[in-house]
């Protein structure tokens, strides 16, 4: 799959926010700071596409983006940001679960983003278990894989694939495009 044209639709905070054309939808999680956004533009190949900062949790709502007028690219708030408050944190846990489960969304791909550097996390095993639990396909991308020693990254991709055996885990880098064309491939299966 080639990716022509990305168009940035809106946020969205509820179900009336949902764009009104169903189309299969592929969004991506992950705690903040995991470099989401990034990830988001090493694929699209926009260097800004999905805003990508280093003052994490700043929103709770899902960024919605066309691509190829034929499929829609999610951006989720960060979870698990440890100097937010407290309030905040159950706000974007609330939506983000109202996300995972709603019927009227059409998430044919959660791709659940984590630091390759540090592995999984607990606040990534939640999320995956409401994604699963909603009956959503998980995808799990191991980011920064360019980061750290080579060793680690293995380890936890590896750790990544034993715990969830039903998830397909994939290395990535937004920094060097590691990955992006498995990523792509990926997409394309699901969107049909
Ligand atoms: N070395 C390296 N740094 C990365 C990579 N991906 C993201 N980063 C950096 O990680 C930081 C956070 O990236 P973002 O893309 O803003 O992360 P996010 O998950 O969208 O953050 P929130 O939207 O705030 O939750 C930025 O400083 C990025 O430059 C990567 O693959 N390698
Ligand atoms: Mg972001």
């Amino acid at each position: 799959m080639e990716i022509r044209d990305v168009q940035f639709i809106r946020g969205v905070t509820g179900s009336e926010g949902l764009p009104e054309v169903d189309r299969p939808t592929v969004a991506f999680f992950g705690r903040s700071n995991v470099g989401k956004s990034s990830v988001i533009n090493a694929l699209v190949r926009r260097k800004d596409m999905a805003r990508s900062s280093s003052r994490p949790g700043r929103t709770t709502e899902v960024n919605y983006f066309s691509v190829n007028d034929s499929w829609y690219l999610a951006d989720t708030p960060g979870y698990g940001y440890a100097r937010l408050s407290k309030v905040f944190m159950e706000k974007i846990a609330k939506h983000l679960s109202w996300y995972a489960g709603a019927p009227e969304v059409t998430l044919r791909l959660a791709v659940v983003v984590i630091d390759a550097e540090i592995g999984l996390q607990d606040a990534d095993r939640e999320t995956i278990a409401v994604l699963q639990d909603a009956g959503r396909t998980v995808l799990i991308l191991g980011n920064k894989s360019d980061k750290g020693r080579r060793n680690d990254i293995s380890n936890h991709i590896r750790e990544a694939e034993r715990e969830f055996p039903d998830c397909r885990v994939i290395r990535y880098s937004a920094k060097t495009g590691e990955g992006r064309s498995d990523l792509l491939g990926a997409i394309s299966d699901v969107i049909g």
